[in-house]
């Protein structure tokens, strides 16, 4: 980088960190913007730098009456999503990389970014965005500062991460904090890439300015660099929501539940237990990311590393999410929904008939019946998660809290049971390693594809995913009070094509039992494929479903399993000579038994 530090980059008194202040001045020489600006993370420089976005057309003020504080972002119609063909892992060898993800050379990809960053900030401001990804305080925390051209990265880092100054008084005058440097430049898809340099602790975006590629403390360093990190030093960063239960008497269990995006997890996280379970309380502690270590205690303790939510609005209401719409009822930014004449925002399957005048998320006037959706299928919400009315109150405990159970969960119609518990941990690495969702005729043109996402961590994974699973099957030896693994499917359909299970708040019965298993309170039975709730173990009562239903959302169907673990083996296969001789052997011990039970 230019070694002449420009003078428009000089730090306040209050940034005292000097491996810092030069990293800033060299980003500065190389990105040449008119004026840079340090991010302290107050209310007046929020109330500042929204202004200056309202002035900049960048966020559309909501009715203060309905939605005090809100704003509507509208992004550039190319930039709606995470670009998993443009994320690369830019280790010193592809091997590390791994079969899963996109790899480049990291002098190549350093290279081929710093031509587009070289003036790329010319005539714009550049803000210095020191964050925690972490409860401020708490050792498992990491530290970050992200550049970038973006006020509305600023402004949704603010709410999504412990952002400011107080990140800088924790992180004194260390020089390991991870560089993040972000820049939109002209949104252009042919010039966007996001890459990681886990070697460096360095993440660099460019050309988009969408969630997951752009606040780089969330997929970027919390997941992708914090598996990196993960495997080193023996903890475990995963794509995990993370709720407590609280039983009637008092009694508080933690879990910690993957699902790959769009599978309810922001839903499963606010849970509402319906009324027949009178006296029981789930609180959030996070909806989309747990960092997990073993406590002195011998149990996996959990963080959120996150401060806010940035949830799909589309399906979101009082029905399935009613703590949801409490916590986007003020302060919230939301990106991409469709807009009321009263100014109030609207998304398909939000309570209430669209009204009359509505604007789509692009801000052309909605014609009803339209084939198109009013609000973009990925628009999103960005709200502070000390608004949801069912906040845990460890939500910001340094320590974290101890998890008794851990879940994966997919999206399909067939073959896997409303819940399953793993017969161990390595068998429960099996289940998650095996994961997938099957997708929509939307997205895909073609339905019942499983796509493969082990542990809901395919995008997200910073390393060579065979290493990935050896890692997590290397944990089990260092945990000695290990948490019980399951796997639930809200999703399994029936000969109608209707689902099986009415899922959301319902899914209470279900946690229940896994939390009961985890602490050995309730019986099971045993199958080929894990154990499973006997009839009677899962509380139906009040409950609106027949027992044929009942029963086949259960079904262990061998037929079906078969066809699965053929499945499994072409992505074994993907994965190569990394995949783990102890998960290929649960593959090879399950088809024996299947074979077995079938030539009785
Ligand atoms: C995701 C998200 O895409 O959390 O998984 O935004
Ligand atoms: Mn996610």
């Amino acid at each position: 980088m230019a070694n002449s530090p420009s003078h428009n980059s000089d730090a306040p008194a209050w940034v005292q960190n000097d491996a810092l202040k030069t990293w800033v001045a060299e980003v500065a020489a190389l990105t040449k913007p008119a004026k840079v600006h340090w991010c302290d993370g107050s209310v007046d420089e929020k109330n500042r730098l929204t202004e200056d976005a309202v002035a900049a057309g960048v966020l559309i003020p909501l009715n203060p009456k309905k939605r005090p504080g809100s704003y509507l972002h509208r992004s550039n119609p190319n930039d709606v999503a995470r670009v998993e063909q443009l994320t690369f892992i830019c280790t010193p060898t592809r091997d590390e990389a791994g079969p899963t993800n996109n790899w480049m050379a990291p002098d190549e990809a350093y290279s081929k970014l710093r031509k587009h960053l070289d003036g790329g900030m010319k005539g714009r401001t550049m803000y210095v965005v020191p964050y925690v990804m972490g409860p401020l305080g708490s050792p498992f925390s990491k530290i970050g500062i992200e550049i970038t051209d973006s006020v509305y990265v600023v402004l949704n880092m603010r709410i999504m991460t412990r952002m400011g100054r107080a990140a800088l008084d924790m992180l004194g005058a260390a020089p390991d904090f991870n560089r993040g440097l972000h820049a939109v430049l002209d949104c252009n898809p042919e010039r966007r890439w996001i890459c990681h340099f886990p070697q460096d602790n360095t993440i660099w975006s460019v050309g988009s300015g969408y969630g997951g590629n752009a606040l780089l403390g969330k997929k970027c360093l919390a997941l992708r660099l914090g598996s990196y990190y993960a495997v080193r030093e023996n903890w475990l960063a995963e794509h995990m929501l993370i709720l407590g239960v609280e039983s009637p008497e008092g009694q508080k269990t933690y879990v910690a539940a993957a699902f790959p995006s769009a599978c309810g997890k922001t839903n499963f996280a606010m849970l509402i237990p319906p009324r027949r379970f009178a006296g029981w309380k789930v609180f959030t502690v996070g909806d989309d990311i747990a960092w997990m270590r073993v406590g002195s205690d011998g149990r996996l303790w959990a963080i959120n590393p996150e401060a806010g939510y940035f949830g799909v609005a589309p399906g979101t209401s009082t029905k399935s999410n009613p703590s949801a719409m409490k916590t986007i009822e003020r302060d919230t930014i939301f990106t991409n929904v469709a807009l009321t004449p009263d100014k109030d925002v609207w998304w398909e399957g939000i309570d209430g008939e669209m009204p009359e005048g509505t604007l789509d998320w692009q801000g052309r006037p909605y014609v009803k019946g339209s084939a198109e959706k009013a609000a973009h299928p990925n628009s999103r919400f960005t709200a502070p998660m000390a608004n949801n009315p069912v906040l845990s109150r460890h939500a910001d405990d340094p320590e974290g809290v101890p998890i008794s159970a851990i879940i994966f969960g997919g999206r399909r119609a067939t073959t896997i049971p409303l819940v399953l518990q793993s017969f161990n941990w390595t068998h429960g690495v099996y289940l998650g390693a095996t994961m997938g969702s099957e997708t929509t005729a939307a997205a895909a043109g073609k339905t019942g594809v499983v796509r493969r996402d082990p542990m809901a961590m395919l995008p997200f994974c910073g390393y060579n995913m065979g290493n990935y699973f050896a890692h997590w099957l290397k944990m089990r030896g260092q945990i000695p009070l290990p948490p019980k693994i399951f796997m639930v499917n809200w999703f399994r359909k029936g000969a109608d094509a209707s689902f099986l299970w009415p899922g959301y708040g319902e899914n209470m019965r279900v946690l229940k039992w896994i939390v009961d298993r985890a602490l050995g309170h309730t019986g099971g039975q045993e199958t080929l494929v894990g154990w499973v709730p006997r009839e009677g173990d899962l509380d139906l009562s009040g409950m609106d479903i027949s027992s044929e239903k009942f029963r086949a959302a259960t079904a262990i169907d061998l037929d079906e399993w078969k066809s699965e673990l053929a499945g499994q083996q072409e992505f074994f296969d993907k994965i190569g000579p990394t995949m783990p001789a102890a998960l290929k052997l649960q593959r090879e011990m399950l088809i024996a038994a299947i074979d077995a039970a079938r030539a009785k």
